[in-house]
């Protein structure tokens, strides 16, 4: 793409294509492909620039997509406008506010991050909301949940240097908390898998394979059951691969109980520009059926979201 990018065109195809949508007459389906085509083309930024530049031209592209849509559709086509941090931090505090809290939700997003991603959530949360993001989390998870966010949130990793043999150490002291003993001592878990660097883990789990001939995902699944089970082997899916936490946050969102639809729209639809590709070849290899298949069998959406997400897997 272009440093010169010019967003007049591509704005004028996206607002006249939102209004659309509210006239009966127009073919809606053409309407939302235009809108989808025209903004999953561009990287982040300039679907940034495209929204700044409609204010002048059209009126704000987010006031839009307010005005002329409403439900899922709505709520997706808005985080494609958002600045990544901001609409996880959005996400994050929805499922703080709900009535019980939606902890699946809140640790996922946390759990699929690279330090960096989540130092810049921490960021936006704080700016939008006017608290650290950890103050609304310390007293609302409890127990080893809590303990995992809270960690994740405020615990500085280690260099990104690998020590070998403090690998095997590491190993060791996974198997002995785990696989290696009656019952499972979960504490320790969350305390190495948020305290050492992504690099030095990869080590970790290379060794524990090695000697015990099984990986650390295949433990946490055995030994951890439950929410901190899922975010646990999301959290090492991450560690080892982003496309790989993405693909399997699908997967449970799709065959889980209820489709997360945050979850679609997070890992499918605001990835396009970026891992997306990668994402849909290896939720095929892990899961032995293609994206496109997996959604085309869901019900619980609504058929305007699942033509975005469609549209996405094709642009990636
Ligand atoms: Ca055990």
């Amino acid at each position: 793409m272009s440093a010169y990018y010019h967003p007049r065109a591509d704005a004028d195809a996206i607002c006249n294509a939102l209004v659309a949508l509210s006239n009966e007459d127009a073919d809606r389906v053409a309407c939302l492909l235009t809108v989808a085509t025209v903004s999953m083309k561009l990287p982040w930024y300039q679907r940034y620039r495209l929204a700044d530049y409609s204010k002048v031209k059209h009126g704000d592209v987010l006031l839009l997509i307010r005005g002329h849509t409403d439900g899922e559709l709505q709520e997706a086509l808005l985080a494609m406008f958002q600045p990544a941090a901001e609409r996880d931090a959005e996400y994050i505090h929805d499922a703080l506010n709900r009535i019980g809290t939606d902890e699946s939700t809140l640790g996922e997003v946390i759990c699929s991050c690279s330090p960096y991603e989540l130092e810049a959530i921490g960021a936006a949360y704080e700016d939008k909301y006017g608290r650290p993001l950890v103050d609304d989390v310390k007293g609302d998870l409890g127990g080893h949940m809590e303990d995992l966010v809270v960690k994740l949130l405020t615990v500085p990793r280690k260099a990104p240097c690998v020590d070998q043999a403090a690998a095997e150490c590491l190993a060791e002291e996974l198997y002995k908390a785990g696989e290696g003993r009656w019952g499972t001592n979960e504490g320790k878990f969350i305390e190495i898998l948020t305290t050492e660097s992504f690099p030095q883990l990869c080590a970790v789990f290379e060794a524990y394979k090695a000697r015990h001939g099984r990986s650390v995902v295949e433990a946490v699944a055995e030994e951890i059951h439950g929410k901190l089970g899922y975010l646990l082997k999301t959290l090492c899916h991450q560690i080892q691969d982003p496309a790989k936490a993405a693909a399997y946050v699908i997967h449970k969102a799709t065959k889980g109980m209820g489709t997360k639809k945050g979850a679609l729209v997070r890992n499918i639809l605001c990835k396009v520009d970026t891992d997306l590709h990668q994402i849909a070849a290896t939720f095929e290899s892990e899961y032995g059926e293609s994206l496109q298949h997996r959604l085309a069998g869901e019900s619980q959406i609504c058929d305007d979201l699942k033509l975005l997400l469609e549209a996405a897997i094709k642009t990636a």
